[in-house]
C-alpha cells in the first residue's frame, strides 16, 4: 500500500499533465471539487478520451490565483463583513455532503438522499451552495460514471427522478421577499428533456430575487415566443442545452424570443452543448453563461446597469 502511495506521489512529482484526483491531493480538497473548478472554468483542463487532464502551468497559476483570493477574503473577515458562507462554498465541506448524497442516490434510497440533504442544510445554512456545490456536481458525477459504463442506466433514471422529487420538497424555501428585481425566463428547447439543472438554477435566481418563469424542457420555439409576450418586466431569457442535436432548436427558440422581446432584453445560452462565447453568439446570444453562478452574475450586472 505504502509502495503505491510513494508511486503515485513521484507521478504526481514529475508528469507534466495531472489527474483531477492527482490535483485533488495536491490541493488537499475532494476531486470532486477539483471537477467543478474545471467545469466552472476556474482551471483549464483538456479532456483526453474520457478523463480530464491539467497541466502543471494552469495549477500553479490556479493556485496563485487562489493564494491572493484567501488572503482577500481574510481581509475582508476581519473587517467584521465577511461570509462564512461564502468561505464555505466549494469546501471540503460540501465535497463531503456531495459524496454522501451521491452514494444515498446510487443506493435508490431517497429517504437517505433527503436525511442528507437536510442535515446539510442544518449545518451549512446555505441553499444556494447545496444546490450549486452538492446537487449539480452530484448529478455530473452520475452522468460521468454513466458515460463510463460504470452505472446502469436504470440507476442513472432513479436517480434522476429522485433529485426531481427533491426539488419538489426544497423549491418553496427559495423565496426572498419583498424584491421584485425583474423576471428571467429559463428554458430547455423543443426535444430537449434535459431539465433539472433548469429546475435548480430556477430556484437559486429566485433567492436572488428574480422573478423566475421556469417552463422546463421540450418548449417549441412558439411557444417560448407567447410566454416572453406574456411576462412582465422581462430582463433575460436563458435557454439551456445539454445534447448537441439540440443546437439547431435552441438557434429557432433565441430566434422567436427576438422577434418578440424588446431590444433590452438579453438572450443568454447554458448547459453542456454550449462551449463558448463565440458559439453563443453564433446562435444568435448575446451571452455564454457557463454555470448558474455566471448567469447570477451577468443579471447582477444588468440590473446595476439598469439602475
Ligand atoms: C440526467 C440525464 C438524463 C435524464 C434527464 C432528466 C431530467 N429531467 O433532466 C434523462 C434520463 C431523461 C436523459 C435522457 C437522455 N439523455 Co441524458 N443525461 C443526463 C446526465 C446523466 C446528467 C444531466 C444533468 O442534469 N447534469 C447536471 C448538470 C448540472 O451538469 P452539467 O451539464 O455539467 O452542468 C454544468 C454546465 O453545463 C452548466 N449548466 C447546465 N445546465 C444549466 C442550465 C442553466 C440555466 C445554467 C445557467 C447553467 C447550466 O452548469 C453546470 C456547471 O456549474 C447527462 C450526463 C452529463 N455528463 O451531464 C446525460 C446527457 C446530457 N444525456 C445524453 C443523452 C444522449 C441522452 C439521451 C439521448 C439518451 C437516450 N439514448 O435516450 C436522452 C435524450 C432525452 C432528450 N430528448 O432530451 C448525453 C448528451 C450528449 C450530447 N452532448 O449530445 C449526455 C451528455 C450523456 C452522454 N455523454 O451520453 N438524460
Amino acid at each position: 500500500m505504502q509502495h503505491l502511495r510513494r508511486f503515485s506521489t513521484i507521478k504526481v512529482l514529475t508528469s507534466n499533465k495531472l489527474t483531477l484526483q492527482e490535483v485533488a491531493e495536491i490541493l488537499n480538497v475532494h476531486y470532486m471539487t477539483v471537477y467543478r473548478y474545471v467545469r466552472e472554468g476556474m482551471l483549464p483542463a483538456e479532456q483526453v478520451s474520457r478523463s480530464w487532464q491539467i497541466s502543471r502551468a494552469d495549477l500553479k497559476e490556479f493556485q496563485a490565483s487562489r493564494l491572493s483570493s484567501s488572503k482577500n477574503n481574510k481581509s475582508v473577515s476581519k473587517s467584521g463583513s465577511g461570509s462564512d458562507k461564502k468561505a464555505r462554498h466549494g469546501s471540503r465541506d460540501t465535497a463531503a455532503w456531495a459524496d454522501r448524497v451521491l452514494a444515498r442516490l446510487i443506493e435508490g434510497d431517497e429517504a437517505g438522499v433527503s436525511n442528507v440533504i437536510n442535515s446539510a442544510l442544518r449545518s451549512t445554512h446555505n441553499l444556494q451552495s447545496i444546490y450549486l456545490d452538492v446537487l449539480m456536481p452530484v448529478l455530473a458525477t452520475i452522468g460521468e460514471r454513466w458515460e463510463q459504463g460504470k452505472l446502469d442506466i436504470y440507476v442513472e433514471h432513479r436517480a434522476s427522478e429522485i433529485v426531481s422529487r427533491l426539488i419538489g420538497q426544497l423549491s418553496s424555501k427559495f423565496t426572498r421577499r419583498g424584491v421584485d428585481r425583474g423576471t428571467v425566463i429559463i428554458v430547455a428547447p423543443e426535444g430537449e428533456q434535459h431539465s433539472l439543472s433548469i429546475a435548480l438554477t430556477a430556484d437559486v435566481l429566485r433567492l436572488e430575487g428574480w422573478k423566475v418563469m421556469n417552463l422546463g424542457g421540450n418548449l417549441p420555439a412558439s411557444e417560448l415566443a407567447k410566454a416572453v409576450k406574456s411576462a412582465q418586466n422581462l430582463v433575460g431569457v436563458c435557454i439551456a442545452t445539454a445534447m448537441s442535436v439540440s443546437l439547431r432548436e435552441t438557434a429557432n427558440s433565441i430566434s422567436a424570443v427576438r422577434n418578440i422581446a424588446a431590444f433590452n432584453v438579453k438572450c443568454f445560452v447554458a448547459g453542456l452543448a454550449i462551449k463558448s462565447q463565440d458559439q453563443a453568439q453564433k446562435l444568435g446570444a448575446d451571452f455564454w453563461v457557463a454555470s448558474p453562478r455566471e448567469l447570477i452574475v451577468a443579471l447582477d450586472s444588468l440590473s446595476k446597469k439598469a439602475n
